[in-house]
C-alpha cells in the first residue's frame, strides 16, 4: 500500500551490512490463514561495516516473540522491518512470526496457489516470512524444516531427515534471501536422474499438480540439455544431490531460479502436443535453460545489490540465447532475439521509461526486470565477446567462476575479470552500463576505384534525467556483397569509438552493396541509405543470415511506410524480391517464415516515430492489410507450393527441423486465408492433432472474421485447461481485426471463466488488448479506458503485476495529440487510484513526468 512518501534507493548508498550472518535455521507450521515461521540465525558484527544496532526487514509479520542468545527481547517495531541492540560480539537471533498466506494475493512472500504452498522471494518478498536482512549481498547456509500435513514438502538443497508430517532441507551453499523457496502440496513428480561430469548422480524432478504428469517430458528433456550443455560450454556442473523444479498456477514471472527449486510458471512447464505450440515448447525450452543457468551465474555469483541486477540477467539471458542457438539454429534465434529486442527494449528506451542497464536509483526495484535489464544487458555482454574475442571471452569466464565463486559481485568485478583475462582497457565499454537511450549510427558510404569507404556518425538521444552522452566503443560487424551476388569482404569487426569514425577497404570492385551491422553487432538504430535494388540483393545473397532477413525486412517497412504516409500501392519490386527466399530450397524453413512475416503494427508505428512522422494506427494496419493481400495475391502459387510441400507426416517432434515446416506452412496458410475465405484453414483446424497447427488455422480465422464456429468448439474442448484457455482468451482479442479488441475484451471480462486474479488469465486478456494495436489505440479511448479500470482494479490485489503492465502507456508520446490526450486520462485515472501501490505509483509517476 502506498507509503506517505516513497523514497529512492540510490546505487551510491551502497554500504555493507552491519552483521554477518552465518547460518539460518527455518521452521515452519503451515497453516493456510495462521503459518508460523521461527527462525534462528547465527550472527556476528561484519569487521568491514560501521557499528550498530541490528536492522531486519520486515513487512506484514506478526511478531510472537524475539530473543538474543535465548533471552527474551523487545525489538522496536516499524513498518517495514525491526531494529534491536545487538552483542558486540557473535550471537543467535531467534524469533517467531506468524503470517497468512491465504491471504497473500500479490503472490509475493509465502502464498497459496491452488491449494499449493509456495514461495516467491525475489527481489524482496523474504521479509514477507521471517525478519531477515533482505539483501542479496547477505549469504548464509539455510537448513529447513517444514511441519505439514501435505504430502510433498520441499525446500532449497539436500533432503534431510523426513516423516509423518515434516520433512527437513540443508543447502549447504550460502545463499542470498531472495533464492530461499518453500513448496507443499499434493504434488506428484516426473522423475529422472543425470550424472555430472564430476560424476554426481543426480536426482531431477518436475512436480505438478496430479494430471499434469504427462506434460513434463519436455521440460525434463531441456534441463538434462541444460545441464550437460553448461558442462560442456562452460565448464560448469550442478553441485547438489536433487534438482526440483515445480509448476505453479498463479506466479507474476515466467520463472524463479531458487537454489535447488526452481519455480515455474506452469506455462513454461507443461506441454503436450495437443496443448502446447512449437513457439511454447520453444519457449519452455529456453526457460528451463535460463533457471538452470542461473545456478552459477546469479546463484552462486550473486548481485552486491539490486542495482547489479544485469550482473545476474544480462549474462544468464546471453547464456540462455546462446544454448538455444546452438539446440536450434543461431540464425533463427538471433533474429528472433532482435526482434523481441527491438519490440521490447527499443520501445522502453526511446519513451519515459528509458533507464540504463544499470540503473542509479529506483523506488521498487520489482519495476526494473525490463527488457533493458535482461535484453539489452545480453547485448552488451555479446558486444564484450565481440571485442575481446572467443579466447578472451572463455579466458574471462574461467578466470570469473575462479575469483568470485560465493560472493556478491559488482559489474565493477566483471569488467574487471575481462580486463585482468585479456589485457583490454574498457573505460568506454563501460558506458553502456551508465546510459540509456538506443545510439544512433547513421552511416555514410561511398564505392570508389574498388575501395568501400564509410563514415559512420554515432550519438545517443537524451532519456530522462540524461542528457549529455559520451560515446560508449561499438563494435559493428559488416562485410560487402557485389550485385552479382559474390561476398566481397567478408565479416569484419571494426570499432566506432569516436564520432565521426571513418574506415575504407578495398574490394576490388565498384559494383557492390555494404552490409552493415550483420548479425546485429550491437544494439543500436542503424541509418544507412540503401536503394531498393541493393537491399534486394542483401536479401537475396547476403552471407549474413540476419542481414539478409533485415534486408527484406528494410524492404517491407518501406513499402509500409509509403503506403501509410503516401497513399502508395504495394510495391512490386518488394514482393519480387521475396519470391525467390520463399522458394529457395536450401535455405531453413524457419528462416523462410521469418522472412514471410511483416513487421508487426507497434514496429511501424515506433519506425516512423522515430523518422519524426505521427503514427496513425488506422492507417499502419490498414497497410499492413493491404499489403498482406497483395502479397497473398503475387505469390500465391509459391505460398501454395509451400503449404502443400511443408506438410509433416509422423508424429509430432517438437524438434526445430519439424517445427521449422509448421511455421513456413501456417505462415503460408496464414496468406492464404485472405483469398480464399478461410476454406484451407478451416480444414488444418478440423484436422490438426496438435495445437500448432490448430493456432496456425484459428489465428488466420480471427483474423477474416470467420471464427465464431472454431472459437465455439475450441471452447468447448479445451475450457477444462487453463493454460489453453488462456489462448482462447488471448487470440480473440490480440488477433481481433479491425479495432473490436476492446469491445471484444469488454464482453470476455464478463466470461465466468475471466479469473482475473491469476496473472496468466489476467494478462490473456487485459494484456492481450495491449498486443492488438489498432484496438488498444482506438481513437474513442475504448481500449485505453478498459485498460485503465482493470489495473486500477488490479493493483490492490497484486500490485506487480499491475505495475508491469502500465507499460502498455509508454509509447504516449508517438502518436497524436487526441490519443495522447486519451492516455494521459487513463494514467491520471490510475495515478489518482486510492492507496495506489508503491510499484504502480512508480511506473505512472515516471509516464506523466
Ligand atoms: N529471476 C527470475 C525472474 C523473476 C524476477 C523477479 C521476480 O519477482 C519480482 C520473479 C522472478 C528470472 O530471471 O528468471
Ligand atoms: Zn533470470
Amino acid at each position: 500500500m502506498k507509503e506517505a512518501a516513497p523514497r529512492a534507493v540510490h546505487l551510491t548508498d551502497y554500504a555493507p551490512f552491519s552483521h554477518i550472518v552465518e547460518h539460518v535455521h527455518l521452521s515452519f507450521d503451515l497453516r493456510r490463514s495462521a503459518t508460523r515461521v521461527t527462525a534462528r540465525i547465527g550472527m556476528r558484527p561484519n569487521p568491514d561495516a560501521t557499528r550498530g544496532p541490528l536492522r531486519l526487514d520486515g513487512e506484514g509479520l506478526t511478531l510472537l516473540w524475539a530473543r538474543i542468545d535465548g533471552a527474551e527481547v523487545a525489538p522496536r517495531l516499524d513498518a517495514t522491518g525491526l531494529t534491536v541492540d545487538a552483542p558486540d560480539a557473535p550471537f543467535v537471533w531467534e524469533c517467531a512470526v506468524e503470517i497468512d498466506p491465504s491471504s497473500n494475493t500479490a503472490l509475493e512472500g509465502l502464498y497459496i496457489s491452488n491449494g499449493m504452498f509456495c514461495t516467491q522471494c525475489e527481489a524482496e518478498g523474504f521479509r514477507k516470512i521471517t525478519y531477515y536482512p533482505d539483501r542479496p549481498d547477505v549469504m548464509a547456509p539455510f537448513t529447513v524444516r517444514i511441519n505439514s500435513d501435505l504430502p510433498v514438502l520441499l525446500s532449497n538443497g539436500n533432503p534431510g531427515a523426513s516423516g509423518d508430517g515434516f520433512a527437513e532441507w540443508e543447502d549447504p551453499h550460502p545463499k542470498p534471501a531472495y533464492l530461499f523457496a518453500l513448496v507443499a502440496g499434493d504434488l506428484v513428480a516426473h522423475s529422472d536422474r543425470f550424472t555430472t561430469s564430476e560424476g554426481r548422480d543426480v536426482a531431477l524432478n518436475i512436480w505438478v499438480r496430479p494430471g499434469d504428469e504427462d506434460k513434463c517430458a519436455y521440460a525434463m528433456d531441456a534441463l538434462k540439455r541444460s545441464m550437460a550443455w553448461d558442462e560442456r560450454v562452460y565448464g560448469r556442473a550442478y553441485d547438489l544431490d536433487v534438482f526440483n523444479v515445480v509448476a505453479v498456477d498463479d506466479f507474476n514471472m515466467g520463472a524463479m531460479e531458487n537454489k535447488g527449486l526452481n519455480i515455474f510458471n506452469a506455462r513454461y512447464v507443461l506441454a503436450s502436443p495437443e496443448t502446447a505450440t512449437d513457439d511454447d515448447y520453444a519457449r519452455i525450452e529456453s526457460i528451463v535453460a535460463h533457471e538452470y543457468f542461473h545456478n552459477w551465474t546469479g546463484n552462486r555469483i550473486t548481485c552486491r545489490d539490486w542495482f547489479q541486477l544485469c550482473l545476474k540477467e544480462g549474462l544468464t539471458v546471453y547464456r540462455d540465447q546462446q544454448f538455444s542457438g546452438d539446440e536450434r539454429s543461431h540464425a533463427v534465434q538471433r533474429i528472433g532475439d532482435v526482434q523481441m529486442l527491438r519490440g521490447r527494449q527499443f520501445r522502453e528506451d526511446a519513451g519515459p521509461l528509458a533507464h540504463p542497464v544499470r540503473p542509479a536509483s529506483y523506488i521498487e526495484i520489482n519495476n526494473f526486470y525490463t527488457a533493458t535489464v535482461y535484453e539489452k544487458g545480453a547485448e552488451l555482454i555479446g558486444m564484450l565477446r565481440r571485442l575481446v574475442g572467443d579466447d578472451g571471452y572463455a579466458k574471462a569466464l574461467d578466470l570469473y567462476f575462479a575469483r568470485h565463486d560465493g560472493q556478491a559481485c559488482t559489474i565493477e568485478d566483471w569488467l574487471a575479470v575481462f580486463q585482468d583475462a585479456t589485457g583490454r582497457d574498457l573505460t568506454q565499454f563501460k558506458l553502456w552500463y551508465s546510459q540509456a537511450g538506443t545510439p544512433v549510427l547513421d552511416v555514410d558510404w561511398r564505392l570508389e576505384d574498388g575501395t568501400l569507404t564509410l563514415k559512420i556518425d554515432a550519438a545517443i538521444p537524451e532519456t530522462p534525467g540524461q542528457t549529455d552522452k559520451a560515446l560508449p566503443v561499438i563494435p559493428v560487424s559488416l562485410g560487402a556483397i557485389a550485385r552479382d551476388g559474390r561476398e566481397v569482404l567478408a565479416t569484419t569487426v571494426i570499432e566506432v569509438s569516436e564520432t565521426p569514425t571513418r574506415v575504407s577497404f578495398d574490394i576490388g570492385t565498384d559494383d557492390a552493396v555494404p552490409s552493415v551491422l550483420r548479425n546485429f553487432s550491437a544494439p543500436v538504430t542503424l541509418n544507412l541509405d540503401l536503394a531498393k535494388a541493393d537491399r534486394a540483393v542483401l536479401l537475396a545473397h547476403d552471407t549474413d543470415p540476419f542481414n539478409k532477413w533485415e534486408a527484406g525486412r528494410m524492404l517491407a517497412k518501406a513499402a509500409l511506410t509509403a503506403m501509410v504516409t503516401d497513399g502508395a500501392d504495394s510495391d512490386p519490386d518488394f514482393l519480387a524480391a521475396l519470391q525467390p527466399v520463399l522458394a529457395d530450397e536450401t535455405l531453413d524453413p524457419a528462416f523462410r517464415a521469418l522472412v514471410l512475416g511483416l513487421p508487426s503494427d507497434d514496429d511501424m508505428a515506433g519506425t516512423l516515430a522515430l523518422a519524426g512522422q505521427t503514427p496513425d494506427p488506422d492507417a499502419i494496419a490498414a497497410a499492413r492489410r493491404d499489403l498482406g493481400h497483395a502479397m497473398a495475391v503475387d505469390l500465391e502459387s509459391t505460398l501454395t507450393a509451400l503449404y502443400d510441400g511443408m506438410q509433416v507426416h509422423g508424429p509430432y517432434d517438437p524438434a526445430a527441423a519439424d517445427a521449422g515446416k509448421r511455421a513456413l506452412r501456417n505462415a503460408a496458410l496464414a496468406y492464404l486465408t485472405k483469398l480464399d475465405g478461410g476454406d484451407r484453414a478451416r480444414r488444418q483446424f478440423d484436422a490438426a492433432d496438435n495445437m500448432t497447427d490448430s493456432l496456425g488455422a484459428l489465428v488466420p480465422l480471427i483474423r477474416i472474421g470467420a471464427a465464431d464456429d472454431a472459437l465455439a468448439r475450441f471452447y468447448q474442448s479445451w475450457k477444462d485447461h487453463r493454460l489453453v484457455l488462456d489462448k482462447w482468451f488471448s487470440l480473440q482479442i490480440a488477433a481481433a481485426p479491425g479495432t473490436e479488441g476492446a469491445a471484444i475484451a469488454a464482453r470476455l471480462v464478463e466470461h465466468p471463466d475471466f479469473d482475473w486474479k491469476n496473472p496468466n488469465r489476467f494478462r490473456s486478456v487485459i494484456g492481450a488488448l495491449g498486443m492488438n494495436h489498432a484496438s488498444f489505440h482506438k481513437a474513442d479511448g475504448s481500449g485505453y479506458a478498459l485498460v485503465a479500470d482493470w489495473l486500477i482494479k488490479l493493483d490492490p490485489v497484486n500490485p506487480q503485476t499491475a505495475a508491469r503492465m502500465t507499460t502498455l502507456f509508454e509509447t504516449r508520446a508517438r502518436y497524436d495529440a487526441d490519443r495522447q490526450g486519451l492516455m494521459r486520462d487513463a494514467l491520471d485515472r490510475i495515478s489518482a487510484a486510492p492507496d495506489l501501490s508503491r510499484d504502480t505509483g512508480e511506473m505512472v509517476g515516471r509516464m506523466l513526468d
